[in-house]
């Protein structure tokens, strides 16, 4: 890509590695507490430091690199460069990302916003906080739009053609994304910041839950899109195969676009002031969400196997060796692949209402998102800084980076298999999440969880390393590879795939269905919890 693109993408994805380290030392500090290993001092609270992680690593790591990572995509797939208003609203998103996270993090260090990363109401935070958190959101939008404007101009000067698949497939995280934040956004300026100035004296707490994981299970998928982005079109490219077909990577994509928001009601399936209905509408539509990543997994494979098989590999599994394991893009792609199964199988086990009841509110949830989020995209987005970063900053990835990469990946893996392992089975056995009274004034029964804790802090300080390690790999990366051409690699369409039916194109249609199908799932909903909420209720009132 371009100068003015590399520099645009660099900068995001800098600070994207700079939100994660330090996320890192905060995760690291936080499962020794828990597990009595160490106390924090008077001054940094379990509460503030498990906020410090959960905003940086799940919100401000996140949403830099997958601005930048996106934007250097979109770039790269039409021509080498942004349109100047692309390139504008890029550096103007990100002066408004930064103004925010700054706001974030300093509400944070004084302890004035120990809410956590999903600032539930009552707990309340300082109105600079939630503007901050506001900012964050407003900029990825601003930078979105930069990327609506490069598709327009694309299809303009390209009548009747299909836009660039990557292209395609960023426009869909967009849109996605910018549906899904209006409910946050709802929440943060209607409610929050009026009641953190004081000027109004109560808030409804059932809305504002509501508001929050209208946008908060997008917020995953606007997570995994950017990883399924790179499976499905950088992959092939690494594996040296083609992609396996360029209708069902869109035809995936356009169903997340549908499916991702009118399904909030699963993370709030133990709360009472929901009708069952509802529940089980939303349900319904989580399970039907899980389709794609299961046509997901069935393409992953296809792909692998006919990789393997035009490079003469025989026998049912042949093709399995003839992957490029020495290469530390696929090494952490791979890992993050494998590391989805089970995370969508307990994503699955979530979504149930009688076994929510068994793990809702458990550290089981947090062990599932230290799997989903936290391994198969994270390990993705480590793959993808491998050769990103040194193609913006004109350097090469070498020999060192591939085996320090594969460590990486295989520090990252024992860490999570032992602290996520250790999570679910104390999710199982009754620990909550989110405590820093862990032995609940040594009751039996939590005091007997204490050696689960312990493993988790273990498989924290494994992490702890993998992280540094990667954080290392950035700035040598960024700063101190050889000089050089890194190749951004793109897949081909296999031959043989059919061909694409133009109604996948279509957006007018995919975002009027995804507007219709929320307003279906939501808008009663939402609008008996304005009106029937009686005052004086829990969550209209006193707190
Ligand atoms: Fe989830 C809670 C349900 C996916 C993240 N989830 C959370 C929270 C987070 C999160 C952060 O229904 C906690 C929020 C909080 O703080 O309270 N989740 C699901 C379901 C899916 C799912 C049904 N979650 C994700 C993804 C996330 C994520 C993705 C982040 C990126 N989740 C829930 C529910 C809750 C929840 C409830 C609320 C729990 C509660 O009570 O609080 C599905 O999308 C999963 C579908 C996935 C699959 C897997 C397909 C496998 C593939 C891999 C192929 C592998 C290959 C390599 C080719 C069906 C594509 C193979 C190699 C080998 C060696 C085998």
């Amino acid at each position: 890509v371009d100068k003015q693109t590399s520099k645009l993408s660099l900068v995001y994805i800098l600070v994207a590695f700079i939100a994660f380290g330090v996320a890192a030392i905060a995760g690291l500090l936080q499962g020794l507490d828990r597990a009595g290993i160490i106390t924090m001092p008077s001054w940094l609270t379990y509460y503030q430091i498990l906020t410090a992680h959960g905003v940086l690593m799940g919100l401000i790591f996140t949403t830099f690199f997958i601005v930048g990572f996106l934007l250097a995509g979109i770039a790269r797939t039409s021509g080498g460069s942004l349109t100047p208003i692309a390139l504008k609203l890029g550096w103007s998103g990100y002066g408004l990302m930064l103004i925010g996270t700054l706001m974030a993090v300093v509400t944070i260090l004084a302890n004035q916003a120990s809410v956590l990363y999903t600032f539930y109401a009552p707990m309340k935070a300082s109105p600079y906080f939630y503007i901050g958190a506001a900012l964050l959101v407003i900029g990825s939008w601003v930078a979105g739009w930069g990327m609506f404007s490069c598709y327009r101009t694309w299809r303009r000067n390209h009548p009747g053609q299909f836009s660039p698949l990557f292209m395609f497939t960023a426009v869909a995280t967009m849109a996605l994304w910018q549906i899904c934040s209006l409910g946050v956004a709802a929440e943060v300026v209607f409610q929050l910041i009026p009641w953190a100035f004081g000027w109004t004296d109560t808030v409804n707490i059932e809305l504002s839950r509501t508001l929050f994981w209208l946008f908060g299970h997008p917020l995953v998928y606007f997570w995994l899109l950017p990883a399924y982005m790179t499976w499905y079109i950088i992959m092939p490219k690494i594996i040296g195969g083609k992609i396996f077909s360029d209708s069902i990577t869109r035809l995936v994509f356009v169903i997340f676009v549908l499916l991702s928001t009118p399904i909030g009601f699963h993370h709030q399936l133990m709360e009472p002031g929901i009708d069952a209905k509802w529940k089980f509408l939303h349900v319904a539509l989580t399970l039907a969400i899980a389709i794609p990543s299961m046509i997901t997994a069935f393409t992953m494979f296809a792909t692998f196997e006919n990789a393997g098989r035009a490079k003469g590999a025989t026998g049912l599994f042949g093709w399995f060796r003839k992957l490029p394991w020495r290469d530390a893009r696929f090494f952490s792609l791979f890992l993050a692949m494998a590391w989805f199964v089970p995370a969508g199988i307990g994503g699955i086990i979530n979504a149930s209402n009688q076994l929510n009841i068994v793990v809702h509110n458990t550290i089981w949830v947090t062990g599932h998102f230290h799997i989903t989020v936290g391994t198969a995209v994270a390990l993705t987005f480590f793959c993808v800084s491998y050769w990103l970063i040194p193609h913006l900053t004109g350097r090469k990835m070498t020999r060192i980076v591939h085996d320090l990469g594969r460590l990486q990946a295989v520090f990252w893996t024992i860490g999570m298999f032992f602290m996520s392992g250790s999570m679910h089975t104390l999710g199982l056995l009754g620990g909550p999440r989110r405590t820093a009274g862990t032995t609940y004034f040594d009751n039996p029964t939590a005091l007997s969880w204490m050696p689960w804790h312990k493993l988790t802090a273990l498989g924290g300080a494994f992490l702890f390393f993998a992280a540094m390690l990667q954080v290392g790999l950035v700035f040598y990366l960024a700063f101190k590879a050889p000089k050089g051409e890194q190749e951004f690699p793109i897949g081909e369409v296999a031959e043989e795939a059919d061909s694409t039916p133009k109604i996948l194109e279509r957006w007018s249609i995919w975002v009027s269905v995804a507007v219709i199908l929320i307003v279906v799932a939501y808008g009663y909903p939402i609008l008996d919890m304005i009106q029937n909420s009686p005052p004086g209720a829990p969550g209209e009132k006193t707190w």
